[in-house]
């Protein structure tokens, strides 16, 4: 492909640029879906980027903002090569969302998916068996519930945290853009989907707390499954240790999510309130970092960290805004003197939900210190970003070394961290420059990319179509679930069919295949699909 685009498409009023990486004119052309030529709508030059240093493409940057009429085109370069078609609307992420916030139905575990909710992608109910205490296998728990992790059937608590917690504030923030019904069992309750579907794993985390408060690690097989349906995996499920990591993201979530369903649902809202108070209380117990390594034995999902001090930072930055006491306080003003990023929103580094925490709580209980710390650190990646994504060819914000596994997280977390900084900044031409940059970061997921890839399945011309997820291997249906965000390029590829497959030297952008085995390149997880509906959800309301 020698035209990159956003195949989704572009919002009227922002900045749409295509990438040509072969010629420097281009057209603009009129196209209904299957038709040939229509009319052109422009023409111009596309501005030189030189080589771009992450794919290793000399690139030109074609800018068509100034079409704002609503339809469907497509581009041309000067050889007649043409870019996939795409749409300009208002609504071009709408659909986009929704299906993404779907997505998470389908890793429902302890249920079965029914026809009327699933359709082709509907099965038995599975994982419904007690777990065991990994420690003492004499100890049985009903843990039943939650989210399949990933292309695994692992449930792990960071993970679980950061997803709810991406998923709330998109909520909070911008409720607008979650008006539309996702067909799920609880849809015309009364509560918006999006607090229904994060209500399952939320009722399955309050199941995850030991009598100390302590938030277990994970809930998983010792090994992973087979290439099975999640109902036909009937291996023992044990609960691991309880890590302080774990613990801090757990109190944090719940807190956080005690605040929004309070709105709602007081006695929901008070379960969640003590589990997060209880965590608390642990962590003050417990004040040295207890990490967790997977046992020798056991080849799932590990999530181990060497710091929590950012998960204590954003479980003090929750409970501060929602009890307001002066110990949260000073928790806070105590870790944000260490040395910590306070712009992360991933699994590894949530310090960027201590300052969503912070700069959009609007009665303001944070020091004056805390505030201007945070604010200056945000702002300051802000603009780090911006310069580092005008640096890239394709626009996006990320240099060669950040093409990491589930490098289209880190594109993501930028993006949230962007939106962070739109909202907070008061002049107009640095709020621009934010928002541009944000929305640049999902014109890369979906397509305007050195691979020529939508990274979101059903969701373009071009969209992977095979991501590393058991139950898309298995069910014997040709097309996955739609709204699935793959893990994306990772510059050094450590599956067998990646390794094989892609030579090494490869620029990073370049180190992706659209393979089923290649977990390390085209997985799915629950937390790459919720900073893209964060972000998604920012921009559905421009
Ligand atoms: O943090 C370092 C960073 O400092 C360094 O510069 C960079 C260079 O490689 O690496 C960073 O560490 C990476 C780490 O993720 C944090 O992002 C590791 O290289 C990378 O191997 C590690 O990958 C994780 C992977 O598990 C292996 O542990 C992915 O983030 C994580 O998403 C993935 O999670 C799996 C679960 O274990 C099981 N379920 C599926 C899920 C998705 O694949
Ligand atoms: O499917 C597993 C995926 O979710 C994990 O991210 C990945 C790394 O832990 O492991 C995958 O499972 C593989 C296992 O580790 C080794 N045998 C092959 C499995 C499927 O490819
Ligand atoms: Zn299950």
């Amino acid at each position: 492909m020698a035209v990159l685009c956003n195949q989704v498409g572009y919002l009227p009023k922002c900045r749409k640029t295509a990438v040509l990486t072969a010629g420097k004119h281009f057209k603009v052309i009129q196209a209904e879906p299957g038709q040939d030529d229509g009319q052109v709508v422009m023409e111009g030059d596309a501005r030189d980027a030189d080589v771009d240093a992450a794919s290793g493409d000399h690139v030109h940057v074609a800018d068509f903002s100034q079409i704002t009429q609503e339809g469907t085109y497509y581009i041309q370069n000067e050889s007649g090569e043409r870019s996939h078609c795409f749409r300009i609307g208002q609504d071009v992420y709408r659909a986009l969302q929704k299906d993404m916030t779907k997505a998470l139905y389908y890793q429902r575990c302890g249920c079965g998916l029914q026809e009327a909710y699933a359709g082709v992608y509907e099965h038995p109910v599975c994982h419904a068996h007690k777990a065991v205490l990994w420690s003492d296998h004499s100890v049985e728990k009903e843990v039943s519930g939650g989210w399949h992790d990933a292309g695994d059937y692992g449930r792990y608590i960071s993970p679980a945290a950061v997803a709810v917690g991406h998923l709330l504030y998109a909520y909070l923030l911008f409720p607008d853009s979650f008006k539309d019904s996702l067909n799920i069992p609880e849809s015309g309750n009364g509560f918006p989907d999006v607090l229904n579907e994060c209500r399952y794993e939320l009722e399955w985390m309050l199941k995850m707390q030991d009598e100390e408060g302590g938030a277990y690690h994970k809930l998983t097989s010792e090994r992973h499954a087979d290439f099975i349906m999640p109902e036909e995996d009937h291996a023992q499920f044990y609960l691991f240790t309880v890590s302080s990591m774990a613990t801090a993201d757990y109190a944090a979530s719940m807190a956080l999510a005690s605040r929004v369903y309070r709105a709602y649902d007081d006695d929901f809202a008070d379960r969640l309130y003590e589990a997060a108070v209880r965590a608390c209380g642990w962590l003050e117990r417990y004040p040295e970092y207890v990490g967790f390594r997977n046992p020798e034995s056991c080849n799932t999902g590990e999530y181990d960290d060497v710091c929590d001090l950012d998960e204590r930072l954003w479980a003090a930055a929750e409970m501060l805004v929602i009890t307001g006491e002066q110990k949260y306080q000073e928790q806070m003003d105590r870790l944000l003197k260490e040395n910590l990023t306070k712009t992360d929103f991933g699994w590894t580094d949530v310090s960027g939900f201590a300052a969503l925490a912070i700069l959009t709580d609007e009665s303001h209980r944070a020091s004056a210190e805390s505030v201007a710390d945070l604010r200056g650190a945000v702002l300051a990646e802000a603009d780090r970003l911006v310069a580092v994504a005008e640096q890239s060819g394709y626009g996006v914000a990320m240099e060669p070394e950040d093409y990491i596994w589930g490098s289209n997280m880190v594109v993501l977390n930028r993006g949230m961290l962007l939106v962070l900084a739109a909202l907070v900044i008061e002049q107009e031409d640095r709020k621009n420059a934010y928002e541009q940059t944000a929305l640049a970061q999902l014109d890369y997921l979906l397509g305007m990319n050195a691979v020529d890839y939508s990274y979101v399945t059903g969701y373009g011309d071009h969209a992977c179509r095979n991501p590393h997820n058991r139950p898309t291997e298995c069910d014997g249906i040709e097309l996955p679930m739609p709204g699935w965000v793959s893990g994306g390029p990772f510059k050094t590829p450590c599956d067998e069919v990646g390794r094989e497959h892609i030579p090494e030297g490869t620029p990073p952008m370049k180190c992706y295949l659209d393979h089923a085995a290649c977990y390390s390149l085209n997985e799915i997880t629950i937390y790459w699909n919720s900073p893209a509906i964060f972000v998604a959800a920012y921009f559905n309301g421009k």
